[in-house]
C-alpha cells in the first residue's frame, strides 16, 4: 500500500513540525478528521473485494493507531514545551539578597510641630485638635470675616460638597482658628492654648502648597496685654531657634479677628539669614466681636491671639530654601533630619 507509507510518512512529519498545539490539532483534521486522508482510506473499504477489504483494513487500522499514538507524544510534548518556558520565565532566584527595611524618621515640619508643643506646654498652655472639615462659622463669621472677605470665595477655599445644619457648604480650615474657637466655647478662662495642625487653601506655586501647617496661639484672661504678646512670642523664639541672640519686632498690621494688629518680624546675628528682617508671624489682640463670639463679654475679658507658618519656621531653622521640598517625599532630603 504504497498510499498508506505515504500519507502516514506526511502526517508523522506534519505532527512533529506543529509549532503549537492549533497547528498539532488542524494536522490531525487533515488525516484522521471526517474528511481526513486516512478516513478517506477507511471509507474506500467498502469498494473492496472480501479478501483484500480484510487485509488493507488491518493496515489501515494500525496506521491509525501508530497516528494516534504519535499525535498524544506531540500534544504532551507540546504541553511540556510551553509549561517549561513558563518555569523558566517564572523562575526564583532564591540566592538574591532580601530587600531590607530601613527605619522610618520624623518630618522636618512634625519635628517643629512636636517642639513647638514641648515649648508651650513649658509655660502653661494646652494644646488643641479639632476638625479639618469645618462649617462657614466657625471658620469664618466667628472669627468676624467678613461676608465680601475674598477668602470666602471658591477660588481661595476648598468647599466640600455637604452642607451644615444651617445649609452653608462645609469647607477645608483656611487657618487654624476654628478649633480655638471651639476651645474658647467649651472652657473658662483662663483661656491659654495652642492649636497645631494642616490647613488648606487653593494656592500653589514654590512658596505655597494647598496643604500647610500653622501653629496658633491664643491667651485670653482679664487683664492679657500686648507686652504678655511680646513675652510669649521672644522666649518662643529665642527657645525655638535656641538663641537669645536674635531682633525682635512688632510691625502694625491689619487682621479682621485681631485689633490692634501686627506683623512680627525676627532677625539672626549669625547664619545664612543675618541681618535681613524676616517676617515669621501675624498677631494681634483679639478682637472684641471674636471674644464675643467665644461666649464671653469683651468688656471683661481681653487677651492676644498669634498665627504662625510651620513650614516657613523649619525652613528658617534648617535653612531650607524651597517649601517644595517638604512634600516630594524624596529621601535625600527627609534623611538629613
Ligand atoms: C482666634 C482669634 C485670633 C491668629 C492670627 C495671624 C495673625 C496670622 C498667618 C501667619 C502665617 C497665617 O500661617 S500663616 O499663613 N496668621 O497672620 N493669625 S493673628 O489670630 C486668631 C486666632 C484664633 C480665636
Amino acid at each position: 500500500m504504497q498510499n498508506l507509507e505515504d500519507i502516514v510518512g506526511r502526517a508523522l512529519r506534519e505532527f512533529e513540525a506543529a509549532p503549537d498545539p492549533a497547528s498539532l490539532e488542524n494536522a490531525k483534521a487533515r488525516y484522521l478528521g471526517k474528511a481526513g486522508e486516512l478516513t478517506a482510506l477507511l471509507k474506500g473499504l467498502g469498494a473492496l473485494a472480501p479478501e483484500e477489504r480484510k487485509l488493507a483494513g488491518a493496515s489501515i487500522n494500525v496506521a491509525k493507531a501508530g497516528l494516534e499514538n504519535a499525535l498524544e507524544a506531540c500534544r504532551s510534548g507540546l504541553a511540556d514545551a510551553k509549561m517549561n518556558l513558563r518555569l523558566a520565565e517564572e523562575a526564583l532566584d532564591v540566592t538574591l539578597p532580601g530587600r531590607g527595611r530601613t527605619p522610618g524618621g520624623i518630618h522636618p515640619v512634625t519635628r517643629t510641630w512636636q517642639r513647638i508643643e514641648e515649648i508651650f506646654r513649658s509655660i502653661g498652655f494646652d494644646v488643641a485638635d479639632g476638625p479639618e472639615i469645618e462649617t462657614d462659622w466657625y471658620n469664618f463669621t466667628a472669627l468676624n470675616n467678613p461676608e465680601n472677605h475674598p477668602a470666602r470665595s471658591m477660588q481661595d477655599t476648598f468647599y466640600v460638597d455637604a452642607k451644615d445644619s444651617s445649609g452653608l457648604p462645609l469647607l477645608l480650615r483656611t487657618h487654624t482658628s476654628p478649633m480655638q474657637v471651639r476651645y474658647a466655647r467649651t472652657h473658662k478662662p483662663p483661656i491659654k492654648v495652642i492649636a497645631p495642625g494642616r490647613t488648606y487653601r487653593v494656592d500653589s506655586d514654590a512658596t505655597h502648597s494647598p496643604m500647610f501647617h500653622q501653629v496658633e496661639g491664643l491667651w485670653i484672661d482679664e487683664h492679657i496685654s500686648f507686652a504678655d504678646l511680646k513675652g510669649v512670642y521672644t522666649d518662643f523664639l529665642h527657645r525655638f531657634f535656641e538663641t537669645e541672640d536674635l531682633l525682635v519686632r512688632f510691625r502694625p498690621s491689619y487682621f479682621p479677628f485681631t485689633e490692634p494688629s501686627a506683623e512680627i518680624d525676627m532677625q539672626f546675628a549669625d547664619g545664612p539669614f543675618k541681618g535681613r528682617w524676616l517676617e515669621i508671624s501675624g498677631s494681634g489682640q483679639v478682637h472684641p466681636s471674636v471674644v464675643r463670639n467665644f461666649g464671653l463679654d469683651p468688656e471683661r475679658y481681653i487677651g492676644f491671639a498669634f498665627g504662625s507658618g510651620l513650614e516657613r519656621l523649619t525652613m528658617l531653622r534648617y535653612g531650607i530654601d524651597d517649601l517644595r521640598l517638604f512634600f516630594d517625599g524624596d529621601l535625600r532630603f527627609l534623611k538629613q533630619f
